[in-house]
């Protein structure tokens, strides 16, 4: 008998009149990379949830020490397109973008507790939740443009709002950010220690839920923001260890140093003086970086002020088809995590044919289909 083990794990915890609906990432080969099965069924549990009168918030997390996600499962993806062909890849991000549309929309509060690993696709799920822990322990990062895609599930949107152009620097860099970092850059929006969680919990299901959502994203707001207040008075007496981690001074430390030159580049709306920025980073990291990846990203992020997730989320829906389509991100997810030779066989192109690209691949009509079917969402 083959046992098969569930990806996600759904559970609703009642007390009174309310419940709390949970959503456990569980599928530890893949540090909770997720599929497009795992991807369905948070979508229809989300919209079960979010029609249930007793449900009064989702939360979000995983049980593995190691990681909340650490993105899409490419491996997976890369290795059943070659397989059974290009549907793999479209069906796969489709499912993606609805089930993290929905998420942004999503009329309830929503509670991610973004604990480890929290990479690419499991930043995508969570951005659109309203209430998002990172901890101590959190690793944050964009890193698509190490595999020939480039950084999607609405970070074009959501990554160019951090401020001073550090957003963008996240997202050409695939640099990666401690808990810490993420929550003070304003990335994410709570910060507590790991060791918290089972009390959170526990306090989530002793809370006076209300029937507006308004007023609970309002209660959970105070409840996380006192026990931040919490921290800090515990934190004030305790033995002044560093803030940030080794990566994180790191990071800083050359961010210091470029980003006068950054924020002019990209003031001056210069592409070739943003990578040029980027490439001094070898001593953070020293991988190789789709060129076209980073054109992607800064075209979309160019476009993404002022727009709509929807619209945001179908203009990098058709940009991830297409990169999965070319030999971009197949061949970036062969060198990087299937032959591990990490020397990705991208076309040499410069700054100015990664743009005019990038412009083409950005040119392709956005389907009708998959903007309508957000817009029912709503
Ligand atoms: C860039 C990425 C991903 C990555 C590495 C990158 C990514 C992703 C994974 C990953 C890691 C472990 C797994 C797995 C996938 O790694 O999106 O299945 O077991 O999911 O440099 O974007």
């Amino acid at each position: 008998m083959e046992i098969k083990i569930k990806k996600v794990l759904f559970g609703e915890q009642k007390f009174g009149a309310k419940s709390v609906g949970f959503i456990e990432l569980n599928h530890a080969p893949a540090l909770n990379a997720l599929d497009t099965e795992m991807l369905a069924d948070i979508e229809k549990r989300l919209l079960v949830w979010q029609n249930d009168p007793a449900i009064a918030l989702v939360v979000f997390h995983s049980e593995n020490p190691k990681a909340f996600c650490a993105g899409g499962d490419v491996k997976k993806l890369v290795i059943e397109t070659r397989e059974k062909g290009l549907k793999i890849a479209e069906d796969f991000f489709t499912q993606e973008y609805f089930t993290d549309c929905l998420v942004h929309g999503f009329k309830k509060p929503i509670l991610a507790w973004l604990d480890g690993i929290t990479m690419g696709g499991g930043v995508g799920l969570t951005q659109g939740a309203s209430h998002r822990v990172v901890t101590e322990k959190t690793l944050l990062s964009m890193p698509e443009v190490f595999i020939g895609l480039f950084p999607d599930v609405g970070a074009t949107g959501f990554l160019p709002q951090l401020k001073d152009g550090f957003g963008y620097f996240i997202g050409l860099s695939g640099a990666r950010l401690s808990g810490q970092l993420g929550y003070e850059t304003g990335w994410q929006n709570y910060f507590l220690k790991s060791d918290k969680k089972r009390k959170v919990f526990s306090d989530l299901l002793r809370i006076d839920w209300r029937d507006s959502s308004e007023e609970n994203r309002e209660i959970l707001n105070q409840y996380l923001t006192h026990m931040m207040s919490l921290e800090a008075e515990t934190e004030e007496k305790s033995d002044g260890r560093p803030r940030y981690s080794e990566g994180d001074q790191k990071l800083l430390s050359h961010w210091q140093k470029i980003s006068s030159e950054f924020k002019k580049a990209l003031a001056d709306k210069n592409f070739a003086g943003l990578v040029e920025c980027i490439n001094k980073t070898e001593g953070v990291d020293g991988r190789a970086r789709s060129i076209l990846s980073q054109a992607l990203f800064y075209e979309m992020a160019q476009k993404a002020s002022g727009q709509s997730w929807e619209k945001v989320l179908a203009l990098e829906w058709v940009a991830s088809v297409e990169m999965s389509k070319s030999s971009s991100f197949p061949e970036g997810v062969r060198a990087v995590l299937l032959d591990k030779d990490q020397k990705p066989k991208w076309p040499m192109l410069t700054a100015d044919e990664a743009l005019a690209e990038a412009r083409k691949i950005l040119s392709s009509p956005v389907d009708n289909l998959l903007v309508r079917r957000f817009e029912a969402r709503k």
